[in-house]
């Protein structure tokens, strides 16, 4: 099994939040690379599940650079960042994408879901809705509507959008939307309380009836306090423990995933990147556990 790492250097579309995820690929990359001598020596210790893990020999990651963006062209950027997602899985290979602000997580879906028959899901982690139709400030396609795009995509069962760690407040238009296509949450009140575990199994029982999963993150959904290198701070979210091993444990039955609104310019020390590469290298040892 390979993996293919991919870059999306796009923030144009942080209308309401801080501008600098364009900064985050390269952080979380450099990031990735210091956890990946560990897991490119032949197996893994994976201590969060006291197993050993084979690995494959060597280039199981690849490097597929970053989307080349262009500032005052939307539209064109999303075709490049749709046809990128689509070569990497035409290769065979399981696609990472690291925006690049929330809006991307759209064209990285869209490139996946028209390459394919079958329907489509999404587990998606993150503090907000994102499920904004249009408005006069921010357009149809800023960071507040990329998963409502999503939802709109043909052959995407809205039923099968579970959005995780969802929380505070948000606009009554949402829950009208939410009600009318039949989107399931666990908002983080709900994930505090029933645990990781019980997350886990409920969300993947709540995508079961469709062929494909995408698992969205956004950054965001950790408590602002351990990931302050992001787009927004909402008070109350998950703790690293839990959405590493959220992603761990769904990470079998989806087939990408996406990390966004890593924001190095807002970071303390790295730390958000460094997060946010560890979440991807649970993904990655998970998928691998899985494989045997
Ligand atoms: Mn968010």
């Amino acid at each position: 099994m390979k993996f293919g790492f991919l870059g999306i250097p796009w923030d144009v579309t942080s209308s309401l939040g801080w501008p600098g995820s364009r900064y985050a690929p390269e952080e979380v990359r450099r990031a990735f690379r210091w956890l990946e001598m560990r897991l490119a020596s032949g197996a893994v210790y994976w201590l969060d599940r006291e197993q050993v893990v084979g690995m494959p020999d060597a280039g199981f990651v690849i490097d597929r650079g970053d989307v080349e963006v262009m500032a005052d062209d939307r539209e064109e950027t999303f075709a490049r960042i749709s046809a990128a997602a689509r070569a990497c899985a035409d290769e065979g290979q399981v696609l990472m994408a690291v925006g690049g602000d929330d809006a991307v997580t759209y064209p990285v879906v869209r490139g996946l879901h028209d390459r394919t028959s079958g329907t489509w899901g999404m587990l998606h982690l993150d503090a907000h809705l994102d499920l904004m139709d249009r408005s006069e400030y921010q357009g149809a396609h800023s960071h507040s509507s990329g998963i409502r795009r999503i939802t709109e995509l043909p052959r995407f069962r809205p039923e099968a959008l579970v959005q995780i760690g969802v929380r505070n407040f948000n606009f009554a238009a949402s829950h009208a939307y939410v009600q009318e296509r039949g989107i399931r949450h666990i908002p983080a009140s709900e994930f505090w309380r029933i645990g990781t575990e019980a997350a886990a199994e409920r969300a993947l029982g709540l995508v079961a009836g469709v062929d494909h999963v995408h698992l969205a993150i956004d950054v965001d959904v950790l408590e602002p306090g351990f990931a302050p290198g992001a787009g927004a701070f909402e008070p109350g979210g998950l703790m690293p423990r839990q959405v590493q091993d959220f992603v761990a444990a769904v990470a079998p039955r989806v087939d990408a995933v996406s990390l966004v609104e890593v924001n190095p310019l807002t970071d303390f020390r790295n730390m958000t990147s460094a997060l946010g590469a560890n979440i991807l290298a649970q993904f990655v040892v998970s998928r691998l556990a899985g494989e045997r």
